[in-house]
């Protein structure tokens, strides 16, 4: 089964509660890139990437749509495989891990719709239909922080991401005392994430404040070698999130013993295939993760439920994704939604949801 025709569609989702705040970027509306492989046995594939905001990650939303262009013509009578596929995706560029994500993930659903079979069939198999989320806050008022962390945990939401960072400690060290005081004693899990925001003298300041605050420290500071300072001296477990660009980078992170796990992104490492191998290294560490994206709509939703579903869950921190903060679905009977802090796995071949093609309007470009 090869290729036959590559359509990528340009779609915003805008932002349900007017913005998004993180340490380091304040995001309204996200420009997704959709990607709608067809095959020469007439099967359809859908796949999705979509960076928030410029400054998140080494991602940009016209990076990824130039980086597909460049992708597609070479494409055209490849395999429908993951290996053979990003073996000629590698082939004709190097790097751009999040735009190869975008056609590795319609892959998946292509295969699975022609076999049969869902998408956590073809990435070993599902352990739940019912995968668990997190909940993230914005970088905001303490109080304000500490109400919603108490209704969200009224809601069923297993595991809390508090923001942090970009912004005098004294008030994330506030902040997180705050949300402990309504939160302790629920059984919520706590990650505490800076999105690579504080520096490693706040850091150290923030853990030695927060001793009695049972939290995993995300992403606190920018670079590895400064997650690799702090980590001896902090009272926290560490995880990695924005410096995981790559399976040789997690490979390295969790073979040396850097970090206790990983807020992981499906397209930042590249797509399903290489999530499969991530997941497996995990294991074989017992490292706990997440399987997020930055953000995106139902197909970059229902990506991360499938693989979701596939992770033993001790170490399963969460499947994050941004329909709380956005409107509609592209699938307006089996898009994706959290209730009680939970996703149900989609049902049916492939990732399990058909997106109303309608929606994106004419193909930006296409190819085939
Ligand atoms: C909470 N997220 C999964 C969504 C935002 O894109 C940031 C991200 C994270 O964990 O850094
Ligand atoms: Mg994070």
């Amino acid at each position: 089964m090869k290729i036959a025709e590559i359509h990528l569609y340009a779609h915003d989702l805008p932002v349900r509660d007017g913005r998004y705040r993180m340490s380091n970027t304040e995001v309204h509306s996200l420009p997704t890139t959709l990607v709608r492989l067809v095959s020469d046995t007439g099967h359809v594939g859908w796949g999705e990437t979509c960076p928030v905001g410029a400054t998140y990650a080494e991602m940009h939303a016209e990076g990824a749509r130039a980086a597909l262009r460049a992708l597609a013509p070479g494409l055209i009578g490849a395999e429908v495989a993951p290996v053979p596929l990003h073996r000629r995706m590698d082939g004709l560029l190097n790097g751009h891990n999040y735009a190869k994500a975008g056609i590795d993930i319609a892959a998946h659903d292509l295969m699975g719709r022609a076999l049969g079979v869902s998408v956590a069939t073809l990435l070993g198999g599902a352990l739940t239909d019912r995968v668990p989320s997190y909940y993230s806050t914005v970088v905001g008022d303490p109080d304000e922080t500490a109400r919603i962390a108490a209704e969200k945990v009224a809601e069923g939401w297993p595991r809390l991401q508090i923001k942090i960072g970009g912004r005098p400690v004294e008030e994330d060290i506030a902040t997180l005392h705050k949300v402990w005081e309504r939160v302790a004693g629920t059984g919520v899990r706590l990650a505490a994430d800076a999105n690579r925001g504080l520096i490693t003298r706040d850091a150290l300041r923030l853990s030695r404040d927060c001793a009695d605050i049972p939290f995993v420290l995300e992403q606190p500071c920018n670079t590895i070698e400064e997650l690799a300072r702090i980590r001896p001296l902090v009272a926290h477990p560490v995880y990695m999130d924005e410096n995981g660009t790559s399976l040789n980078t997690v490979i390295t992170a969790a073979g040396t013993g850097l970090v206790d796990g990983f807020g992981m992104k499906v397209t930042r490492i590249g797509g399903l295939h290489p999530m499969r191998a991530f997941r497996e290294i995990c294991a074989a560490r017992s490292l706990p993760h997440t399987c997020d994206d930055s953000w995106g709509g139902d197909i970059i939703a229902a990506a991360c439920v499938q693989i979701g579903a596939t992770v033993q869950p001790r170490l399963m921190e969460g499947a994050w994704i941004a329909q709380p903060h956005l409107s509609g679905h592209y699938d307006s009977r089996a898009g994706v939604r959290v209730e009680g802090g939970h996703i149900r796995l989609p049902e049916g071949p492939g990732l399990g949801v058909v997106p109303d093609k309608g929606i994106f309007g004419t193909p930006v470009a296409s190819f085939g």
